[in-house]
């Protein structure tokens, strides 16, 4: 497999061996195979700390924020970053991270895609003596040791805030039935699952709420579009076996504009009949709760660039960080003055 990695933080780059340059400068995911070696490490300069940083990929707006996020932050604070890109797969995370543990980077940070199967890399880190930074998404391991700290979203608090705009929206509503549609995130993700579990838990204060049709669109547009279309050709309209359709709760925004799509192209209006929460809280999805289409945007930060940055030296130091760092999250709903949020940059 070949490693996308970009050397962020030019300045440094002149610092690096002319070999190491040629490896690290690939920036398609070509055939070129890229191994770092630990004698490069000694060629560039030691004073510069060296983060190894695995990203899932860019399969929504918010994630290239992220991306965003972080490599502005390692460039303002002078730390070299490796970047890779996974393409969406975990074995290219864990080819990753093997890699930089080879290059021995002096702290590895990723964005786990899925929960489970990082034991055995992350046993190689802590034997290479690499402190490890899991970001944006959890891990479910047997040794909590095998990484420093979590930075990130809580995914359980969004699911919660989506449910109690709901609660207070319907809580007037004689309707004994209200319907949920439900459109999940990556299965097996920790933030689809808290996000899940948080609405859930939720919801059910208010017995008249039931989700009738739950689904994964792997947070993506494409998806989101593909299940309410499949609903709505599968049911003749917007209904599951008949029960009406009242609420769409979709884990992203990506998915969410992928759905708002389907409901024009079906001539579906979401403004009257149908209630739409959403979480991100990118631009296009903010404009739509102004102009009415979504009703609720709760918002999940993606700017962790700064504070992962200072985590990053704090460990470098030898200091110990918060096993959770969580990142201020805030909601947007139609009863808000929708002018004063400024614009969301992503
Ligand atoms: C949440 C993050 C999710 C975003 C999606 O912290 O992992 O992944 O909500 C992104 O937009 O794809």
């Amino acid at each position: 497999m070949s490693l996308c990695t970009i050397i962020i933080n030019m300045k440094k780059v002149a610092k690096l061996s002319l070999f190491l340059l040629s490896l690290l400068l690939t920036t398609g995911c070509g055939n070129t195979k890229s191994n770092f070696s630990k004698k490069n490490k000694e060629k560039h300069s030691s004073s510069t700390l060296i983060l190894g940083f695995s990203q899932i990929g860019a399969e929504s707006a918010w994630r290239k924020r992220n991306t965003e996020s972080i490599q502005q932050a390692a460039a303002k604070a002078n730390i070299q970053l490796v970047f890779n890109d996974a393409q969406q797969k975990q074995a290219n995370q864990i080819k990753a991270i093997r890699s930089f543990i080879v290059y021995r980077v002096d702290v590895i940070a990723f964005v786990p895609i899925v929960e489970t199967g990082w034991d055995n890399v992350l046993k190689d880190a802590k034997e290479a003596k690499i402190p490890v930074i899991v970001v944006d998404r959890k891990i479910k391991v047997k040794d909590e040791s095998l990484y420093a700290g979590y930075i990130g979203e809580d995914a359980m608090q969004e699911g919660t805030k989506a449910a109690n705009f709901l609660l207070e929206k319907f809580k007037e509503s004689e309707d004994p039935h209200i319907n949920i549609l439900e459109i999940r995130g990556t299965e097996n993700s920790s933030v689809a699952s808290e996000r899940s579990l948080g609405f859930t838990n939720t919801i059910k204060e208010n017995p008249r709420f039931s989700i009738i049709y739950s689904e994964s669109g792997d947070f993506l547009r494409s998806r989101g579009r593909e299940i309410v279309s499949n609903i709505i050709s599968d049911n003749q309209g917007l209904n599951i076996n008949g029960s009406p359709i009242d609420i769409i709760y979709s884990h992203n925004d990506a998915m969410t504009l992928g759905v708002l799509e389907t409901l024009a192209s079906n001539n579906i209006p979401s403004e009257n009949e149908l209630t739409i929460v959403s979480i991100d809280g990118e631009q296009k999805a903010i404009n739509a709760l102004k102009d009415g289409r979504i009703n609720c945007v709760v918002e999940c930060n993606p700017n962790i660039g700064p504070l992962l940055m200072y985590l990053v030296k704090t460990i470098a130091n030898r200091n110990t960080i918060p096993k959770e760092s969580y990142i201020e999250e805030s909601v947007f709903t139609e009863n808000d003055d929708l002018s004063t949020i400024p614009p969301r940059g992503y």
